[in-house]
């Protein structure tokens, strides 16, 4: 070995050996105590509750409200509730009857995570009515988290999903009214949004969630918003809590806006705390005159929360035998 060389191969290993060390030491003394890394105990709350999106949160509530009070799982009763909403022909952003996008066609996102962290996804979805019924599908029976596009039809074919039209009389006769003017403002009414994102507890405490949405009315052809990304549209961690999202997808996706939400719980603020912290980090770097962001949150204890940027969002809530609207705060008044 050349003596450069040989000076080189010393200086790596010095050098390695100094940063070991200095690692050892580092991790040394920032090792908490045992006592500091004792978890808080949180009581579960074993009642049941399932918390959704916009009005037609009350029906998919019911929907999933059925499971539990019936002892079901949490991952069942938000699949059955988010199929509500997804059936609702007169929904013009879920489902059937879901607005298209700009070349008429209805791509469907969505997605569900169970009480294990285990999760599904599907984006880009054409030509089946129950996205969210594949998304779980795709958790239970594929070794992947999301499938997209063709790939996800093919798959929802291969298990037994019917193909159909998505656009009914009423979406393609709006359709054909917009193509007149073809004007798409990226920058949404901050009226346009209904997805639907549900978290369901069960009564063994068990947390679990779905979002499900046709998207941006008129969005381009491909685009892909937030409610199919876990950690966006949706993020469950059963130890600590979980949040979904309503809204402009993009401004979601660039703050991992769920994921967000339930660090911040893990970090002891609560649901209600999380979610404008969240928003706050929205708005701190986008302009956010224009578009609206919704998010619903839920802890261990059964304790929930909300927030929104515009006025207008809410969320319904089952709990405590009753199923009702809530009014939501919002940053803008
Ligand atoms: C999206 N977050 O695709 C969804 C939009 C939404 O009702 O909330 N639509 O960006």
């Amino acid at each position: 070995m050349s003596q450069k060389r040989r000076t080189f191969m010393g200086q790596i290993l010095t050098g390695g050996i100094g940063l070991g060390v200095g690692y050892f030491i580092g991790a040394k003394k920032e090792k908490p105590s045992p006592k500091d890394s004792k978890k808080k105990t949180v009581t579960p709350y074993k009642e049941g509750l399932a918390i959704s999106t916009w009005y037609h949160g009350l029906a998919a509530n019911n929907g999933a409200w059925d499971v539990i009070s019936s002892g079901g799982t949490a991952i069942d009763a938000a699949e059955k509730g988010a199929r509500i909403t997804e059936a609702d022909v007169t929904g013009r952003s879920v489902g059937i009857g879901g607005t298209p996008d700009r070349e008429g066609k209805v791509t469907l996102d969505a997605c569900i995570m169970d009480e294990n962290g285990n999760a599904g996804s599907v984006s880009f979805l054409q030509g089946i009515k129950h996205p969210v019924s594949v998304a779980r599908k795709v958790m239970d029976d594929t070794p992947h988290v999301m499938l997209v596009g063709e790939g996800a039809l093919q798959f929802a074919k291969e298990k037994g999903f019917e193909e159909e039209d998505l656009l009914t009389a009423e979406t393609r006769a709006e359709y054909k009214k917009w193509l007149e003017t073809s004007k798409y403002d990226p920058i949404i009414n901050i009226e346009n949004h209904d997805t639907i994102g549900l978290i369901t507890m069960d009564k063994n405490g068990d947390l679990s969630g779905a979002c499900t949405t046709s998207g941006l009315g008129y969005k381009m052809h491909g685009r892909v918003g937030d409610s199919p990304v876990i950690g966006a549209g949706l993020f469950v961690d059963n130890e600590v809590g979980a949040a979904t999202a309503t809204g402009l997808g993009e401004a979601v996706l660039k703050t991992c806006g769920t994921f967000l939400v339930v660090e911040l719980m893990r970090q002891g603020m609560s649901p209600n705390d999380a979610c404008k912290e969240a928003v706050n980090r929205i708005a701190a770097k986008q302009n956010y005159e224009n578009f609206q962001i919704g998010y619903i949150a839920v802890n261990k204890a059964g304790e929930v929360g909300a927030y929104s940027i515009h006025p207008g969002f809410d969320y319904a809530l089952h709990k405590d035998g009753k199923n009702e609207m809530h009014k939501v705060d919002s940053l803008v008044k």
